[in-house]
């Protein structure tokens, strides 16, 4: 029983209020949202741990796990009833739930990112909940996703790593969750997780680094020289797998960078789906997320795949790093 007192569940431990939730029903919706992305991120982090066994009843290869941690998502949030619409890295267009119940909500997910072959790292998934913007009883519309991720209801992300974590807000700051496998539950071990101001670390993929413009190498140069407000020379640290990298990055400080670059003009990593929610969990959490020229949080999408530079993390990393963007060339 005394340990019991310690442990307070996911239910227990959202901060959840009306704001942005115009009536009971919506927040029902979006309790029972979460529900489904927990028992997605269950599910996938089961499959994802038996990736590479011979006779693995899943997956069996990088596709086949895709495949099935979207078909996941997809039956788990749409058998919630509770959103209309649902945007995934796996497909090209949005979903419209057919039977979308009294949904109010818009779903935008990446279900598994980092994936390698074979299967040699952390991986993740990403999550953001928006309000759908067209009227209940309406066929839901495009415009219920192309919002700027600062209209996110909610968002957060899962690492399955040594353990599975989930890590989410719904606006009123950041709490981590982590999977007790013995009881199947995610138990809240990182309560108002809180992104220290400035770190040791930078995580970017400096392979790239002969196709950097002037302004991203000046930045790197200075990551290098500049030391740490300790007065301690940075480490690099980049696994090429954005959840983890990103996860490291909140929970010790320092920045995560995927810049533009002679090969991907706007950078890799999708706004919607990738970028947005990561960039809301970070500002809840204290830090700070941009594209050297503006807050990730403002950009309006253009299209649901609409890709962006991106520099995540502690208030006083991103600040330098984007004071190499701000002037004008
Ligand atoms: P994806 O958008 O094709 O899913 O790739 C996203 C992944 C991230 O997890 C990771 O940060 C990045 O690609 C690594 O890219 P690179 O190998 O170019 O450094």
């Amino acid at each position: 029983a005394e340990a019991q007192k310690h442990v307070h569940r996911l239910e227990e431990g959202v901060h959840f209020s009306s704001e942005g939730a115009s009536s009971g029903d919506s927040l029902m919706d979006l309790v029972t949202l979460l529900s489904a992305v927990t028992f997605s991120v269950k599910t996938v982090g089961a499959m994802v741990r038996c990736l590479g066994l011979p006779r693995s009843a899943g997956a069996k290869n990088v596709r086949e796990a895709n495949e099935a941690a979207n078909e996941t998502w997809i039956k788990s949030l749409t058998a919630s009833r509770a959103c209309s619409l649902l945007v995934s890295e796996e497909c090209e267009e949005p979903i419209a739930v057919s039977d979308p119940g009294t949904g109010q909500y818009a779903v935008v997910f990446d279900p598994l990112t980092g994936l390698a072959e074979p299967p040699t790292q952390d991986m993740g998934a990403i999550f953001g909940i928006f309000r759908q913007l067209t009227a209940a009883g309406e066929e839901p519309s495009l415009m219920d996703v192309l919002q700027p991720a600062r209209q996110l209801v909610a968002a957060g992300y899962a690492v399955y790593g040594s353990s599975t974590m989930l890590v989410l807000t719904t606006g009123h700051g950041v709490d981590g969750f982590t999977l007790d496998p013995s009881l199947q539950e995610f138990v809240l071990t990182h309560p108002r997780l809180q992104v220290p101001f400035a770190g040791e670390t930078y995580s970017i993929n400096e392979g790239y680094a002969s196709s950097f413009d002037e302004r991203t190498k000046l930045m790197l140069e200075t990551l290098k020289e500049e030391p740490t407000l300790d007065g301690a020379p940075r480490t690099c640290r980049y696994l090429g797998s954005m959840v983890p990298d990103v996860h490291r990055t909140l929970l010790y400080g320092g920045v995560f960078i995927y810049p533009a670059h002679a090969g991907r003009p706007m950078g890799r990593l999708k706004l919607l789906y990738e970028a947005g929610p990561l960039a809301f969990v970070a500002e809840q959490a204290g830090g700070e997320a941009s594209t050297g020229r503006k807050p990730i949080l403002d950009i309006q999408p253009e299209s649901v795949h609409h890709r962006v530079p991106i520099i995540l993390g502690s208030e006083d990393d991103v600040s330098l790093c984007a004071s190499h963007f701000r002037t004008a060339p």
